[in-house]
Formats: structure tokens, sequence, C-alpha cells
């Protein structure tokens, strides 16, 4: 199949998703052209069956925004007829669902027809896309796809909670390369990172209010109170002025690695043992399934569509939205036994295959030929 891909290419978990499934979906021989305004981060190999199309929106003084959507729908026309794509498949329904759709009927004038896949991820659904503001678009949208997935049930029930959807939603979990974060890392430099006694800690994320980082670091401070240990903080973010600040206060900056952003995050979590994810909201926690699958317990909030990723008290455990002190708790559990830690480290892996792309990526490819052979008989 000839599949048009477009997401937002930033560290952002879609858009991980949205690079790894093209990339997968290109070793299966299909041919993927990825539509976005930047060539996406995990994107790091062009080849005969992948290319990436940019989408540019010239300046206008006129305008206090530049009209994304509009230079993307236009994009879109101009790719599918040019590239004669098949599918579009689009991640993250604002504003992307929006402009496909609108790229669909431009292109139904001319006589060519391309069905539409929607993704949704999450925050456009649960913390953006509910907003007054965007609602009715983002509902029509949804309800004018040709078909469209949520990445966990919990995803999917929200979406049904809070939109009018006459659509089917079918849940295609996020996946997982095993390979790349494998448990045999053969270049595991832990020893560059702390002494052999300390424990490893680590928290990845875009660093937003809703990822509750600030819980991150009253639970590292807490758990660096009783035993030896380092905090990897990966990612840059709105948070991160105010993290700094609440490590210096509690003393604990020379205990505390920033990295900022990386696409080394398979070489942070070989060394890492614990995995901390206390967000307000979480559709999946993409990042705690990469975590699970280095063999990395994790300790997280209980929210959204965490529970169906980390399994309580297999691959780690959950708390309530904000509970600290259970997080500590639960950290320190796994943390001062060295057999139970491995014990959760293993089984951490273990959920993780269930997870594996080998698995997910083929019910995308059913939904494309699904989806294309509806829309060819009406
Ligand atoms: O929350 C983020 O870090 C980014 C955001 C995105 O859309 O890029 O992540 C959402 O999609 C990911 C991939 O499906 C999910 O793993 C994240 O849980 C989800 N984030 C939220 O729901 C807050």
């Amino acid at each position: 199949m000839i599949i048009g891909i477009v997401c937002y290419p930033t560290f952002g978990g879609s858009g991980v998703v949205a690079t790894e499934l093209g990339l997968e979906l290109s070793k299966r021989g299909h041919e993927i052209h990825f539509i976005t305004y930047n060539q996406p981060v995990r994107l790091e190999l062009l080849s005969n069956n992948v290319h990436y199309h940019e989408v540019t929106v010239p300046e206008y003084p006129l305008f206090h925004y530049q009209p994304y959507e509009l230079a993307l729908s236009s994009k879109l026309v101009d790719m599918v007829k040019l590239h004669k794509i098949e599918i579009l498949h689009v991640h993250y329904a604002i504003p992307h669902a929006y402009a496909a759709y609108m790229a669909k009927k431009m292109l139904q004038e001319e006589g060519i027809f391309v069905p539409i896949v929607t993704t949704l991820h999450g925050t456009d659904i649960t913390l953006v896309g509910s907003h007054p503001f965007y609602k009715p678009a983002v509902a029509f949208s949804i309800n004018k796809s040709d078909a469209v997935t949520a990445v966990s049930q919990s995803l999917k029930d929200d979406t049904l909670r809070l939109f009018d959807i006459k659509n089917e939603i079918s849940v295609v979990p996020n996946f997982i390369d095993l390979d790349k974060y494998s448990n045999n890392f053969k270049d595991c430099q832990r020893a560059m990172m702390a002494k052999d006694e300390e424990r490893i800690i680590t928290h990845i994320s875009n660093l937003r209010p809703v990822k509750r980082v600030k819980d991150v670091i009253s639970v590292f401070y807490n758990i660096q109170k009783e035993i030896p240990a380092k905090l990897m903080l990966v990612g840059e973010g709105p948070e991160r002025e105010k993290i700094e600040l609440q490590c210096l206060k509690l003393g604990i900056l020379d205990k505390v690695i920033f990295f900022g952003k990386s696409n080394e995050i398979d070489k942070i979590l070989c060394f890492s043992d614990l995995f901390l994810l206390p967000s307000e909201t979480e559709s999946f926690g993409l990042a705690a399934l990469e975590a699970m699958a280095s063999s990395v317990a994790v300790i997280s909030s209980n929210t959204g569509g965490i529970p169906e990723v980390n399994i309580h008290g297999v691959s780690g455990f959950l708390s309530n939205v904000g509970d600290v002190d259970d997080m500590t708790k639960n950290a320190l559990y796994i943390l001062k036994d060295k057999k139970r830690l491995e014990t959760f480290k293993a089984n951490a892996r273990k959920e993780a295959l269930k997870f594996d792309l080998h698995k997910i990526v083929p019910q995308y490819e059913a939904i494309y030929i699904d989806t294309l052979s509806k829309c060819l008989v009406l």
C-alpha cells in the first residue's frame, strides 16, 4: 500500500508512535510518505520506501496566526495526487483529522478518493480536544474519519464520554520494538552515571504540568533520604526551571542529572532501575512501556490508560494521582531488596512483550485493508 502519515514531528509520544509505525510498515513492504512541518525526530533513515514531505506555511504580516491546517490540507492534496497515496493515517486529531478531511473533500471534487484513518492519542481528546473552542471541530473530524483508533481502552471510553461519536473506535495499543529496547544492552555505561550501590531512578517526558514532574522530585527526595540514589531527568519543557528550583531548595541538585531532549532513550534506560510516571492524565504512557521493555520497574499514577500497561504488583505499582507518600513507599519496597528489584525488572520486560510491534502493527494493516475495501464498495 502507499500510505501517507501525518503526525507531530516532535518528541511527543504520538509523533514517536507514528514514526515507528511508518518505519515498520516500510519494512513490511509498504511505501510510506510522512507529511508534516519538520522531519520527525525519530525518523533517522529515509529510503526508497520512506519519504518525508515538508509542510511550509509562508509568513504573511496580515496573519496573527499562520494557517497551518490550510497549508497541510493543500500539501495532502498535492502529495496524494503526486505519489498516488491510497490511504491517509493521521495521528492526533487536532488539527490533522480536520485537515485530512478537507483534503479528502478537495480530492473528491477531482474524482480521487482517499480514505482517512485517525488515531487518537490522548491530549487531543482529554486536555485540548474537549475544550469548548475545539470540541465541535474535533467531534466532526472523528465522525468524518473512515476509521478511528484509540491507543487504549481508557482513551476510547473518554472519547465516547466527552464527545457525541457516531463512528466505531477500535483500540490499537501502542507498541514497542523489543530488539531496540533490549535488556542485553551491549554498551550500558552505568558506571559513568552512578556508583554501584546507588539506585538509578528515571523520568522521561516533555516536562509539562500534566506530567506532575514536581511529584517526581518529591518521590526522589524521599527515596534518597533512605537509600543512595540518582535521578535522571530526560526531556525539556515549561516545568524545567521550576523543577531545578525545587531541587535547589531541597539540596539535591548534585543527585539529579538533566539530560534535556535525547534520542538515546534506550541507552539511558539500560542503566535505570526504576521509572517514575506520576502524570495527572495519561492515555497510555508510552514512556513507561519503553522503560518496561528495557527491564525497568515502573512507579506510576493509576490514571487513564496506565493500568493497561503497568500492572500493579507485577511490573511496578500504581497510586492515586498526587499520592507521593504511597509512591515513595512502593518505590522503596522495590528498591530496598535487590532480589525483589530483579523480579520486578524481569516482570516489567515480560509485560512489555504484550506490546511487541510484530503483534500490533498488523492490526493497523488490517484496519487499512478493511477501510479500503469498505470504501471501494461504497
Ligand atoms: O503526553 C505526551 O507526552 C505527548 C502526547 C502526544 O500526543 O504526543 O502523548 C500522548 O500520546 C502518547 C502516544 O500515544 C501516549 O503514550 C501518552 O500517554 C499521551 N499523553 C497523554 O495522554 C497525556
